[in-house]
């Protein structure tokens, strides 16, 4: 009897990751005078996102990632946001962004506006 129902919990276990259905998790980060919080944007391979991305100050930023962008599988209704692999943002302003999380490895991310990646506007997306 337990073994049996071990075998249900396993069986019932292995149907739900993966999914097309497997929810998204959000993940909050800020853009802001002169830095990408968090810096370090840690996600896993093949699980679905919500990217929460805020621009917490008055004027605008943008937050660059071409090869993370390019490798990751973006909503096709999201696919808008992203311009040669760049997503604008103007002060104040809230951009989600649907995706799965692309092959394990470390991508770039910066800001392109003058000069303020060299003040420190640059972070990673860590795929595990
Ligand atoms: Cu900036």
């Amino acid at each position: 009897m337990k073994t049996l129902l071990t075998a249900v919990i396993l069986a019932s276990s292995l149907v739900a990751p993966a999914s097309a259905d497997t929810p998204s998790k959000r993940v909050d980060i800020a853009l802001s005078n002169f830095k990408f919080t968090p810096s370090i944007v840690t996600l896993l391979h093949g699980q679905a996102y919500t990217l929460h991305i805020t621009d917490t100050a008055s004027g605008s930023h943008d937050l660059v990632a071409k090869s993370f962008f390019a490798a990751a599988s973006i909503a096709p209704e999201d696919r808008k946001l992203i311009s040669k692999g760049a997503i604008s943002f103007d002060g104040g302003e809230t951009i989600d962004v649907r995706l799965v999380a692309p092959a394990p490895g470390t991508y770039e991310m910066h800001c392109s506006h003058f000069m303020h990646s060299t003040f420190g506007m640059t972070g990673k997306i860590v795929v595990q």
